[in-house]
């Protein structure tokens, strides 16, 4: 094993006292919480771009943090990124990684030098996952970073672009399935407009579906069983993403007939950023049967934009791991940490914390989620709130059993609705009294 994070132990859990910066307080991944352990029901894994890669720029500076790894020909940086990236997975423990194919492999001269540079680290972390028993999650192609994406990939108005993504997009597949990734990301980055006085909204979005279309296709002839997801985001950076929130993105896949391959990884500050809960979303995806994947940070709501912090908000992710349990939990999908320390927090000891903050937060969210369950009241207030529809009038509508004439008849004869308090108050109460009983 390399040496990259020399600070950092292999990381274990102390539990709730401990004071150890570098040790689990909530998080042991071994045990079993209702019959599963709790690394299988959490699926952690490592964003290679923000983890690897990210070097702490903004608008207003360059950046902090060296992520050379000590090399300067960026095929051996490249290499130098899988040793410090398996490195720092198993002294924390993480199961799986997400990655793009510019995160992995550098950009060659042409396409082709590009082609050949992914193949080879595609190998090389191959090697490492064999010899490590780390698994990818997903992957997924940066075809929104390079300026000929400045119109968009899928959406652009450049037929060439649209092909250069496609090209792209066969060639992440590709180093995907080679990885045994369970599944393969959207992330519309361009795909929307910045005004509509330059933009055919109708073909654009025809474009998008077309490209979703062939790349199913080509994967699954390829013999790839995961899943598709897109990443919903209202803004950031185009003025309007088409793939705006859960809702829109539903009736986009069904339209296009593309709902059987594809299914939704939910960002938390992606939800935020559309003026969601990230529980709305989740429950969207939930119930409309496209809960896939996670993305898991959370914004500053201070801040308007994708800050893509560690999620350290233990009701948050209380909420998340209530509706994945109710989702069935996950399959191909797990939690990815779509997030970067501050550009201030610049060393390798700080990716460490911040992950062991992450990964403590969602398993003590996980905790939490199971204790309202078996707890009941909140599942049982939530089932009681419905009970006129169990029986008399509110069957017969929900068994399709009534209509506009027979319901007048009712309210003819029955008057005013009798209401129930929503209790909103109580339940909030209750809440808090499980996450700090
Ligand atoms: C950006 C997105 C991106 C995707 C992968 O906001 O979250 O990181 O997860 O392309
Ligand atoms: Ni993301
Ligand atoms: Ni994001």
């Amino acid at each position: 094993m390399s040496n990259y994070f020399a600070n950092v132990p292999v990381v274990k859990y102390e539990g709730p006292k401990s004071k150890n910066p570098f040790a689990f307080k909530f998080y042991d991944a071994e045990k079993v919480i209702v019959g599963k352990k709790m690394k299988d029901h959490l699926k952690f894994a490592l964003s290679w771009w923000h983890t690897m890669c990210g070097a702490g720029s903004d608008p207003f500076g360059v950046g902090t943090m060296d992520r050379s790894y000590g090399k300067s020909d960026p095929m051996e940086i490249a290499k130098a990124k899988v040793d410090a990236a398996f490195e720092f997975m198993q002294k924390l423990g993480i199961e799986y990684f997400c990655f793009h194919d510019a995160d992995i492999a550098p950009a060659g001269n042409d396409f082709a030098e590009t082609k050949k540079n992914l193949a080879e680290i595609v190998d090389y972390i191959s090697g490492k996952m064999k010899e490590t028993g780390i698994k990818n999650l997903w992957g997924t192609t940066n075809a929104f970073g390079h300026p000929r994406f400045m119109h968009g990939a899928g959406t652009s108005c450049s037929a060439d672009s649209f092909a250069y993504a496609a090209a792209q997009i066969k060639n992440a597949i590709d180093a995907t399935i080679k990885l045994g990734g369970t599944g393969y990301v959207f992330w519309g980055g361009r795909e929307g407009y910045e005004t509509l006085l330059n933009t055919d909204m109708g073909l654009e979005l025809d474009n998008m579906a077309r490209l979703m279309k062939m790349a199913v296709e080509y994967a699954r002839s390829k013999g790839f069983k995961g899943d598709f997801y897109i990443e919903p985001k209202p803004k950031e950076p185009t003025k309007h993403q088409y793939d705006f929130d859960t809702a829109t993105v539903l009736g986009f896949l069904r339209k296009y007939g593309l709902d059987k391959d594809f299914k939704m990884n939910i960002e938390a500050n992606h939800a935020t950023l559309a003026g969601h809960t990230f529980q709305h979303e989740l429950r969207v995806a939930r119930i409309n049967g496209v809960f896939g994947s996670i993305d898991a940070n959370q914004g500053d709501p201070n801040l308007g934009w994708d800050t893509d912090q560690f999620p350290t908000n233990v009701y948050e992710a209380t909420l998340c791991m209530y509706e994945v349990i109710k989702a069935g939990g996950f399959t191909n999908g797990g939690l990815n940490f779509d997030a970067k320390v501050r550009r201030a927090s610049f060393t390798f000891d700080d990716i460490a914390h911040a992950y062991i903050s992450g990964m403590d937060a969602f398993a003590l969210g996980l905790i939490k989620a199971y204790e309202i369950i078996e707890d009941g009241r909140i599942d049982k207030f939530l089932d009681e709130r419905y009970a006129s529809y169990k029986s008399g009038i509110g069957k017969d509508i929900v068994e399709g059993k009534a209509d506009l004439e027979k319901l007048e008849a009712y309210t003819l004869a029955n008057g005013e609705p009798k209401l129930e308090s929503g209790r909103q108050e109580m339940l909030e109460g209750i809440l808090n009294s499980i996450i700090f009983g």
